[in-house]
């Protein structure tokens, strides 16, 4: 993956398969910018939550209290395949930018095309929920990813089901 100039999907996750991973910066010799940030973490292999269910509700750890640090966590909903999944956020407090929850449509968590959603900061608090997410394929998988510092109430979210049309 090369990342460069200022298009870069900013909380976009990139996962190693091993214990290491290998960054290259690199510049020319000329214009200067500001740079780059990142946050790394460590993460068990297969920590995926799986909700195989037609309806449910998922909430950030310890909800409605304060969440983690340096947290990441996958979650997939996973209903039949003759339906979609409807996501509807009926909470989200999260520190704006640093502290985020990704909807992706599909089974692949981190293929950012697929984003139905990128949540960050306080969406209760600004009158954005509830806020509804529909998927076109029978899995919906998401993403919670807080950085080392500043942590919020987090999010709680209702998903239901509905016929998958064509
Ligand atoms: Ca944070």
């Amino acid at each position: 993956m090369v990342l460069g100039g200022t298009n870069v999907p900013i909380g976009f996750v990139y996962e190693s398969t091993q214990r290491y991973m290998t960054l290259k910066f690199h510049t020319d010799y000329s214009n200067v910018n500001t740079g780059w940030f990142l946050n790394f973490i460590a993460s068990t292999p297969n920590a995926t939550a799986y909700f195989n269910a037609t309806m449910g509700t998922i909430s950030s750890p310890n909800y409605p209290n304060l969440y983690p640090n340096s947290f990441l966590q996958f979650y997939k909903i996973v209903v039949p395949e003759t339906k979609i999944v409807i996501v509807e956020i009926t909470d989200f407090v999260t520190e704006p930018t640093f502290d985020y929850l990704r909807i992706i449509d599909g089974n692949n968590a981190t293929d950012i095309s697929q984003t139905l959603g990128l949540l960050s900061g306080n969406l209760t608090g600004n009158g954005s929920i509830p806020m509804t997410f529909y998927s076109t394929q029978s899995i919906v998988s998401l993403l919670f990813y807080t950085d080392h510092s500043i942590n919020k109430s987090g999010w709680t979210l209702d998903f239901r089901t509905a016929p998958k049309l064509g």
